[in-house]
């Protein structure tokens, strides 16, 4: 009786595995390589998001957490999707006063320490520009984009952005050297399956 069982269970499994790759081959990998224009150089906290061409229905943003320690915002590059909650934790003795001035999202959170009561929602697409009215030098830069499929170039210059579903997309590049520049020409970006591509990022013009 016993055996039966388990026979059965192992004839079931086959069915399983090809349903779960299945689930994999419909959502894709894209690696993107960035390298500065000028130098040839890798290139990090380039922001990469791939906006979709055909607005359907979009995933829901998930919350987001920009954290003030050691009178540094944490992380001081971030990309978050239009709607997105972000809570501004901070972590250090001394209080802060956040604020940004840019036309995507006007806030100020008046002095505070511990976690203030409300995130911020940045309702908007566009880039934002954090400070602190205590500490001149602290700054950050929140990326808002129209997609929940985006992410950030690390050290080596590589951006790993999963679950992307096939369909034609916009390619958006930014860098905070750019900030006041004007935006790089978007490129089309067919996903099919799994990519990788070489970009570059010139950060003059
Ligand atoms: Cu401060």
């Amino acid at each position: 009786m016993l055996r039966k069982v388990v026979t059965a269970r192992r004839r079931a499994l086959p069915g399983f595995v090809l349903c779960a790759l299945c689930g994999l081959a419909e959502a894709a990998v894209i690696t993107l390589r960035v390298s500065d224009s000028a130098s040839g150089r890798a290139l990090d906290s380039v922001v990469a998001s791939l906006v979709p061409l055909d607005r359907g229905e979009l995933p829901q943003p998930r919350s987001a957490s920009i954290a003030q320690a050691n009178k540094t915002f944490l992380p001081h590059v971030s990309v978050v999707q239009t709607g997105t909650a972000v809570e501004f934790p901070n972590n250090d003795t001394v209080r802060h006063h956040v604020y940004s001035f840019s036309p995507a999202k006007v806030f100020e959170l008046k002095l505070y320490s511990g976690k203030p009561a409300k995130p911020v929602i940045f309702d908007k697409p566009g880039v934002v520009v954090l400070g602190c009215n205590i500490h001149d030098r602290m700054s950050a830069y929140v990326v808002v984009v129209d997609t929940p499929w985006f992410g950030i170039s690390d050290g080596e210059g590589t951006v790993r952005v999963s679950g992307v579903p096939p369909g034609d997309y916009l390619l958006q590049l930014w860098h905070p050297r750019r900030l006041g520049l004007p935006e790089l020409p978007p490129r089309p970006l067919r996903v099919m399956g799994d990519l990788a591509e070489s970009v570059s990022v010139d950060l003059k013009n």
